[in-house]
């Protein structure tokens, strides 16, 4: 099918849908101008892979170099602003909500993007560089509130301070996972959109949603570890694709 056909025929089943689930990953910020976490990294952090420094065992050995990603990350996600494909998410969800559909977006990215977008069902698996905390205390502090003047990063008190991330080798937030999960077993469409769909346990949501009765969906221009749980394929950008598949659902009825 081609991929017109194939919006088409997602438009129409979530113009249908009484609960729709979605998961994004990094490809969706990235014509945002965020970095993926696949492809290279640029310039100073060109020699380090962010699997291996996305890790509590990574903090633990050298928070100085963690924390210097980190804030090299976000002051390069202080120049990117939401793109079209976070925009017709947060449409998306004012739209279906509006037809008393039920609609949570549950996300790999921690950059803020889809709720600068509008988006309000937003479910961080993996937290956000928006926020940091006290590994002491474990009291949270916004960004703007926490002092980069040195590496690592202390509180007031002297503690060490990290970003409000999961990290590999830690649990996802207990109530954050239900919700997801709830969503993901319960939904009548399930779409995954810019994810490379290895990180887990996100990387099991698109089988979940199909075993429990879902059409699944994959937005992406490669294929992934989950397309083989994708029913559909839409091998797209998602600043492409999502304002199509929108334009779509709202020029039908539910
Ligand atoms: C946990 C926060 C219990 C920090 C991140 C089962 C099997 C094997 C391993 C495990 C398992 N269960 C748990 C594990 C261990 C581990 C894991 O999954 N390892 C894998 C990788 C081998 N998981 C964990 O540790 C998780 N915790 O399960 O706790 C436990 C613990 C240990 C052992 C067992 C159980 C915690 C995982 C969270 C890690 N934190 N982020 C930070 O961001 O700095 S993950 C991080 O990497 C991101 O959040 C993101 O999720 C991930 C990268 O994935 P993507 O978002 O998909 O991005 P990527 O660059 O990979 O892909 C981009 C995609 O977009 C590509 O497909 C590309 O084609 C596409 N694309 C590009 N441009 C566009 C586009 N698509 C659309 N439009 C475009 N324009």
């Amino acid at each position: 099918m081609s991929d017109p056909e194939t919006v088409e025929v997602v438009a129409e089943r979530v113009a249908r849908a009484s609960r729709v689930a979605v998961l994004t990953g990094a490809g969706v910020s990235a014509e945002s101008g965020m970095a993926t976490f696949r492809e290279p990294q640029h310039g100073l952090w060109s020699k380090y892979d962010p699997m291996e420094l996305a890790h509590i065992d990574a903090f633990r050995r050298d928070p100085e170099l963690v924390s210097r990603w980190y804030h090299w990350r976000f002051s390069q996600a202080a120049e990117c602003a939401p793109n079209p494909g976070h925009r017709a998410l947060a449409d998306l969800e004012r739209v279906l909500t509006g037809r008393g559909c039920d609609f949570v977006l549950a996300t790999q990215n921690i950059d803020g993007l889809h709720q600068q977008a509008g988006s309000e069902r937003v479910l961080e698996l993996h937290g956000t560089f928006l926020t940091w905390r006290c590994t002491e205390t474990a009291e949270r502090v916004p960004l703007d509130r926490v002092d980069f003047s040195s590496f690592p990063v202390r509180s007031a008190s002297g503690s060490l301070m990290r970003p409000d991330v999961v990290w590999f080798g830690e649990q996802l937030p207990a109530d954050v996972l239900r919700r997801a999960e709830e969503a993901v077993r319960s939904c009548d469409v399930f779409m995954t959109v810019g994810t490379s769909g290895v990180v887990w346990p996100a990387a099991g949501f698109c089988e979940l949603a199909a075993s429990a009765g879902a059409a699944t969906v994959e937005i992406n221009p490669e294929e992934t570890p989950v397309s083989g749980a994708a029913q559909f394929a839409i091998r797209g950008t998602s600043a492409r694709v999502l304002p199509m598949l929108l334009e779509r659902i709202v020029s039908m009825d539910s």
